[in-house]
């Protein structure tokens, strides 16, 4: 076979599905300038699932969309190898990570009103249970106790259910997560225990919306 033909069709096929996702990405971009319209003030999104699912990964992707281009910010973890360690603490990336820290500049910012866009809270995976311990840890979470850069496996060992309320008793306004998302592995079994306990944490915290219907 001719292999400069064979990679001529491979190249087209490519450009084809990267024109594909380009249209798909325009798309995505004009919905979300419309939606953001409506949106009045940047909440927090907290992001829960078992370890490596794809949480941390879930955010370079948000972000690469957002920003056309790809490129890693929230670590992703690797397993199998001595990569880079898994997510430890509470990592709060600021307008889906287009601003603060992680932030683009402003030649690379996309021009819509990115102040209002979420800020996206990645965490450690947890365990796939329905705890009294998990519950009362992910209320003072959810509830604006629990601080950014904050060790999360370690105040699980650390503390019991009963301590945990006790050493994180302060509230800050801003810290209170309005919406959770569920990142799910695709090819693993649906971590029922713990979807179980973030139910019962969203249904009884006042500060959870329920599920926006837009403008
Ligand atoms: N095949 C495939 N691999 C993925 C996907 N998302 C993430 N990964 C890989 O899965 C591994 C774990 O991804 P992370 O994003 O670190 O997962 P995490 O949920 O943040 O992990 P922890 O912080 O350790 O809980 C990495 O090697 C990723 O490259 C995906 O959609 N498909
Ligand atoms: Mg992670």
């Amino acid at each position: 076979m001719d292999l400069r033909r064979r990679k001529k069709s491979a190249n087209s096929e490519e450009g084809i599905a990267e024109n594909g996702i380009e249209e798909e990405n325009k798309q995505i971009m004009k919905d979300l300038e419309n939606y953001m319209k409506c949106v009045k003030t940047a909440d927090n999104i907290l992001l829960i699932g078992t370890p490596g699912v794809g949480k941390s990964s879930f955010i370079n992707t948000v972000r690469a969309v957002l920003r056309g281009k790809y490129k890693s910010v929230a670590h992703p973890a690797t397993y199998g190898g001595a990569g880079d360690p898994m997510t430890i603490q509470l990592t709060r990336y600021k307008n889906c990570g287009l601003t603060g820290k992680f932030g683009l500049t402003e030649a690379e910012k996309p021009k819509m009103n990115i102040e209002k866009m979420p800020h996206l809270l990645d965490m450690a995976g947890l365990a796939n249970e329905d705890t009294e311990k998990l519950r009362v840890l992910l209320s003072l979470l959810v509830d604006g106790h629990i601080e950014v850069t904050t060790n999360i496996p370690y105040i699980l060992r650390k503390y019991s259910a009963d301590e945990l309320p006790v050493f994180f008793n302060k509230m800050t306004e801003d810290w209170k997560v309005k919406k959770i998302i569920v990142i799910v592995s695709a090819t693993e079994d649906i971590p029922v225990n713990l979807i179980k306990c973030i139910v019962s944490v969203a249904r009884s915290s006042e500060g959870i919306s329920p599920r926006s219907k837009h403008c």
